[in-house]
């Protein structure tokens, strides 16, 4: 079980939470639902991951296999690039180090990957974003099984950046020799989206 936690602060609004806050950013105890398109509904017999590398296939597993892999807690806060901040959300899940290990592999084959969902979404994300714990597939929220509507039965969790690399619906992974815009990245997003740099909009440092 690993558990990460940002620096707590006292009370709400406080020096400490201004300080968690990366630049731009607003505190909101709510938990939007922002999605391009419909919420996907999956059913879990039709459910697999798949870990992908041009034309062969790494790693798959049902639903049940899925479940099966080792779980790990995160909790985290989030951000998200239209500006609303969570603090403390909590998470379980498969971290890709466990899925890399799960598929045999003691490295990604390459440096970056293209994560594919239900109902066509796609976002781009360098390997290193995502090993040594950074990142997970997270199946629950709070204890409970994820909601549809936050991308379940299973989505991307990578805490560290924008939320919108936080892909819902996430069913394959596939890597890539080169990085190439998923689809916010191909309409003027940043290819990587670190809060703290306040990487929003291609051209941002
Ligand atoms: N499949 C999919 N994943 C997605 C999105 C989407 O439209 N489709 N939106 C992204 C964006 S912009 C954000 S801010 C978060 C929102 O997650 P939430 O609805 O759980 O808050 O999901 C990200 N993952
Ligand atoms: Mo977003």
């Amino acid at each position: 079980m690993l558990v990460t936690r940002g620096f707590k602060g006292k009370r709400r609004g406080g020096d400490a939470d201004r300080l968690r806050l990366p630049p731009g950013q607003f505190l909101t105890p709510e938990f939007p639902v922002l999605t391009a398109g419909p919420t996907q509904h999956t059913k879990l017999n039709n459910w697999s991951l798949v870990l992908q590398h041009g034309g062969s296939i790494l790693g798959k597993w049902s639903w049940e296999q899925f479940e099966a892999l080792p779980q790990t807690e995160i909790t985290s806060d989030i951000h998200c690039v239209t500006k609303w901040s969570k603090f403390d959300t909590r998470w379980r899940g498969v971290t890709i180090d466990d899925l890399l290990r799960a598929a045999g592999l003691d490295a990604a084959p390459t440096d970056f990957l293209l994560a594919h969902c239900d109902g066509g979404y796609t976002t781009n994300l360098l390997v290193a974003d995502l090993i040594e714990a950074r990142a997970m597939i997270a199946t629950h929220f709070d204890d409970l099984p994820l909601l549809p509507s936050h991308g379940g039965p299973a989505r991307l969790l990578v805490p560290h950046l924008y939320f919108w690399k936080s892909a819902k619906w996430v069913r394959r992974l596939a890597f890539r020799d080169a990085d190439s815009p998923g689809f916010w990245e191909s309409q003027g997003y940043h290819l990587r989206g670190d809060p703290w740099r306040e990487q929003r909009y291609e051209g941002d440092q």
